[in-house]
């Protein structure tokens, strides 16, 4: 990264965060990032960037100075058009945030959710169950970390069999749009029209059983805690943020747990207490959403940098859950540790309204492979599927012991 101070005390970086050498492996380039200032200035794309832990905290619970209204992705929505309607929870701010924020807290809540433990474990262990039957060696993601989430999610929410394939390209195109227009974006564009089609189509009142959550949204515009105009939408933030988030959570802690088996050892001799903070603990580790941008609402001063109005910020959660000013061995996947306080899920009224639901998804994969499984380690290259947003991982081959 070469750096020099602008004329605006901020050091500049003509490094391409979205290039395909640094979505490889962001590691170097974050703590280059972290140590070049608390705030950098990225001239490719003329927005600014934040990567030390204080700052970003900071920045992401000061949503009056920091909005998401204008788009958290680079597209600016002050001059630019959003590529969908923009998100009910993700892209707005308070006053428009409050009633839809206020009705998915409750229906993901865990109150709300505690009635889903006892039928996802039981699809957990079957899934384990037919997993191990099939073989010893397999790929944990396909089998396990997407296989999982695709078996309790779109059911839990209430929609139709036919088209579910379509939802992880659907989420991998949707992060890359965070991003700037490079080639991930392009080879999601020849599919997207179609995708998007059936995803939004899915949001109708009649495509979702009675009992899901999107019927809960629906009842909500019958109670007049939303409006009915609002509630596709809402049920569109589901099928949209629910899926590959939770889907690169998993394959991170299965990744970290394969890797290192005295952290296996450590969560096979306490899955009660562990399957929740693991899950944490990988979200830290990882930070399967890599990064967001929020737009200045104002100049907006910065560890002794401004950043003036209506500019973009890219918020580096990955680099400030991985900031040694904030944590002890940060590149360590360590169950021990509490992983508390991560930005992971964002930070803040944006802070992720659907945390129980993926905690819960784990909670049940976890304690169902922690009483069948005496061992689990890689058993060839894990590969790496490169998004503009996302950590995700494309294949871990791994090799399992029964117990
Ligand atoms: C939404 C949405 C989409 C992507 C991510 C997200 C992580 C939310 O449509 O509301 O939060």
């Amino acid at each position: 990264m070469t750096t020099f101070v602008s004329s605006t005390d901020v050091p500049v970086s003509n490094a391409d965060p979205f290039g395909p050498d640094i979505l490889d492996n962001p590691l170097p380039f974050q703590s280059e990032l972290r140590d070049v200032g608390p705030v950098v200035y990225l001239d490719r794309y003329d927005v600014f960037a934040m990567g030390r832990y204080e700052q970003v905290h900071a920045a992401l619970t000061d949503w009056q100075g920091f909005q998401s209204a204008a788009g958290v992705g680079l597209t600016n929505y002050l001059y630019e058009k959003p590529w969908r309607p923009p998100s009910l929870l993700l892209e707005t701010d308070p006053p428009h945030h409050d009633a839809p924020r206020a009705v998915l807290s409750k229906i993901l809540g865990p109150r709300a959710l505690s009635r889903l433990l006892v039928s996802w474990l039981a699809d957990a262990e079957d899934l384990v169950d037919s997993v191990l039957e099939a073989g010893t060696e397999f790929d944990a993601v396909t089998e396990l970390a997407e296989a999982f989430p695709l078996r309790v999610f779109p059911d839990a929410v209430g929609i139709p069999d036919e088209g579910r394939d379509k939802l992880l390209p659907y989420g991998d195109h949707l992060f890359n749009t965070f991003g700037p227009a490079n080639s991930l974006v392009e080879k999601g564009a020849p599919r997207i029209a179609e995708i998007a089609g059936w995803v939004d189509a899915q949001c109708a009142r009649n495509m979702l059983s009675d009992d899901g959550f999107g019927a809960q949204i629906w009842a909500a515009a019958d109670r007049g805690d939303i409006t009915y105009e609002q509630a596709p939408l809402v049920v569109r933030s589901l099928l949209s943020a629910g899926v590959d988030t939770t889907v690169n959570g998993l394959a991170a802690l299965l990744h970290g747990l394969a890797r290192y088996p005295e952290q296996w050892a450590r969560l096979r001799a306490a899955p009660e207490t562990l399957a929740r903070t693991a899950f944490d603990e990988a979200v830290r580790w990882e930070s399967p959403v890599q990064t967001f941008f929020r737009t200045a609402t104002r100049d907006m001063r910065v560890g002794g940098a401004t950043i003036p109005q209506g500019r973009k910020i890219l918020m580096f959660l990955g680099a400030a859950n991985r900031d040694p000013r904030r944590w002890e061995n940060p590149d360590d996947f360590d169950l021990a540790r509490n992983p508390s306080g991560h930005v992971g899920y964002g930070m803040g009224i944006h802070q992720c309204v659907g945390q129980h639901v993926a905690r819960l998804e784990s909670e049940a994969l976890l304690r169902a492979l922690a009483a069948r499984v005496e061992s689990i380690e890689l058993a060839g290259t894990a590969k790496r599927r490169l998004n503009n947003t996302l950590r995700s991982w494309e294949s871990i081959p791994v090799e399992i012991r029964p117990r």
